[in-house]
């Protein structure tokens, strides 16, 4: 447990040669011990992050209190923080396909997600056994005849491959128990060309029965517009297919078909009492065309709100900023924040420039723009998805920037999205179906190992950093930082709810410094500073008097373990570690 209690003295008086003996057990503890001095003094003053730094003595025969490595992830605990029950949650991107196989054909299925659920939340909010995510976005679960089912043949079902309606049935009721919301990804675009609605719309223009409902749900036209027209079977009838031939656009203008669509959100939400939706290619509703875009989602938001008030709903606007905060009007909870994600977006860029507080200004202005639109948007930042890349290979696989990148995601306000196998820094690139490959449970063989969409390529995926098994046992491993980051999002619920604004007083390019400020059910206003240090070098910076008398809460290391210190009123900063701190009580 996580004691407020100074530090006895023996522990503050590590010396250094207890710190030189530790070295020759644990590498990890090489550049913790240059710093010895400034740790020393540290230890002192923040009590919190230091006062947990128990265990690893096991590591030497040392006498214990004075051979104490700086903690590691694994080594820091926190209380048990149950997390709010309210929107702003930590998101956690399941594609089913890629996840685990409960039945051994080599796909993914609801039966070994349901197994293996205890990976992204265990229910337990005392244990860090799990990765502490308490949301779930479900890449499309229904019948497809594709690998990745975005184009959908029946919007009521399960895609066999995934199990049955039972097993999806269990899965939330598993999920619910451990205070996970899901949330299911919801094509209003398109349909899959076997869709028994376009089957009956091209039969009935064949027939020249132009007024049978089902020609409505569809575009047709009797010339071919441009190249995203196609030739039906229906002779000298076109279809719009905006992504591909495959994928028939839906008019959302057709009454019958809104109504459709109201009876499938009522069937999610009600009967199979999922918690929202992913709103797929909203853009792409009227293509050019967002002011008639916003309408399409202020229908679909109030009509899930009205079947379930506290429905979620996160839309895929992919375009600008300028552009994507607008759909905010419609009213809808949440749009992917795209300015800030994906290789050129503004986190891998401000990380590789090295600039915290150029991010520190664009986030604050997003914020604020954001909000001026919509007082009750929820942001939802992510850095990559199924359809971008992976995030380690943005960042070239750079432990640092990797766990900066992190701390980032995870410290915006709104609902913060992981893609699975972020927090592994799983690399894929190329074609999509590398960017989708199994999630990593351990070596060849290990229960519930999938074996990939079919045309995934064996040099188009990799595991730089290894298993999840292999990192389960390193407390110093990616996986185990984003378990601390998620854990002090949901510890300091401000973090994910709060105004945020530039902290006054930073001096150094190289820091994000954030303060936000958030009042909660009780109404006390509740505050935290957060200071990203986005440069590969050590530095330091005073505290600012604007916050004198604040405490170091918790902090995040450097890839090699280091923590941030506090010594007097300065802060002294490992090459990317991140600080949090709150007025003293
Ligand atoms: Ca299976
Ligand atoms: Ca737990
Ligand atoms: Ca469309």
């Amino acid at each position: 447990m996580y004691k407020k209690t100074p530090l006895p003295r023996t522990r503050r008086l590590r010396n250094i040669t207890g710190c030189l003996l530790a070295l020759s057990v644990l590498a990890s503890a090489l550049s913790s011990c240059g710093k010895g001095s400034t740790a020393e003094t540290s230890h002192a003053s923040t009590s919190a992050v230091a006062s947990s730094s128990q265990a690893t003595a096991a590591t030497t025969t040392l006498n214990a209190t004075e051979s104490l490595p700086l903690p590691t992830s694994s080594t820091v605990t926190y209380p048990a923080a149950k997390p709010l029950d309210d929107l702003f949650r930590t998101f956690y991107e399941v594609f089913v396909y890629s996840y685990a196989d409960g039945n051994g054909d080599g796909i993914g299925d609801f039966a070994g997600l349901t197994a293996k659920l205890d990976y992204i939340n265990d229910g337990d909010p005392a244990s860090m056994n799990d990765l502490g995510a308490n949301g779930i976005w479900l890449m499309p679960i229904m019948p497809s005849p594709t690998y990745h089912k975005y184009d959908v043949l029946d919007y009521k079902a399960i895609d066999p491959q995934y199990g049955s309606m039972a097993d999806f049935d269990a899965f939330i009721a598993a999920a619910h128990v451990r205070g996970i919301n899901v949330i299911i990804d919801l094509v209003l675009n398109h349909t899959a060309l076997d869709h028994p609605w376009f089957i009956a719309a091209v039969d009935a223009l064949a027939k020249g029965d132009f007024n049978n409902p089902y020609v409505s749900y569809y575009n047709f036209s009797q010339e071919k517009k441009d190249n995203t027209w196609y030739q039906t079977a229906a002779a000298g009838w076109y279809y719009e297919g905006k992504f591909w031939s495959g994928m028939p656009d839906l008019n959302l203008a057709s009454e019958a078909l809104r109504t459709e669509f109201e009876n499938i959100m009522e069937f999610w939400l009600v009967d199979r009492k999922v918690d929202g939706f992913r709103l797929d290619a909203v853009t792409e509703f009227y293509s050019g065309d967002d002011p008639q875009n916003i309408e399409v989602l202020s229908w679909v938001n109030e009509t899930a709100k009205a079947i379930q008030p506290d429905a979620y709903l996160v839309g895929e606007a992919w375009s600008g900023f300028q552009v994507y905060k607008q759909y905010y009007r419609s009213g809808i909870d949440s749009l992917f924040d795209f300015a800030f994600a994906d290789y050129s977006g503004l986190t891998v860029r401000s990380i590789n420039l090295e600039n915290g507080r150029d991010y520190a200004v664009n986030l604050t202005n997003a914020q604020k723009a954001i909000l001026e639109i919509a007082p009750g948007a929820i942001n939802a930042p992510f850095l990559s998805n199924h359809d971008t890349g992976r995030l380690a290979g943005f960042l070239a696989s750079d432990p640092g920037k990797l766990r900066l990148a992190a701390a980032a995601n995870l410290f915006t306000s709104g609902s913060s999205f992981v893609y699975y196998g972020e927090e592994l820094g799983m690399r894929g690139a190329g074609r999509d179906e590398n960017k989708r490959a199994p999630l990593p449970w351990g070596p060849a063989g290990t229960n519930g190992l999938t074996s990939g969409p079919p045309d995934m390529e064996a040099d188009g995926y990799s595991y730089p950093f290894g298993t999840i098994a292999e990192q389960l046992e390193d407390p110093a491993s990616l996986l185990s930082y984003y378990r601390e980051a998620i854990r002090i999002r949901t510890l300091y619920p401000e973090i994910a709810r709060g105004l945020t604004a530039l902290a006054p007083g930073f001096d150094l390019k190289a820091h994000c410094a954030v303060a936000k400020t958030w009042t909660d059910d009780e109404a006390r206003a509740q505050r935290v500073l957060l200071v990203l240090n986005f440069s590969s070098e050590a530095n330091s910076q005073v505290l600012p008097s604007e916050y004198s008398g604040w405490e170091l809460v918790a902090s995040l290391p450097s890839p090699d373990g280091e923590r941030v210190t506090m010594d007097q009123a300065s802060l002294n900063f490992p090459p990317f570690s991140v600080a949090v701190l709150k007025p003293s009580a």
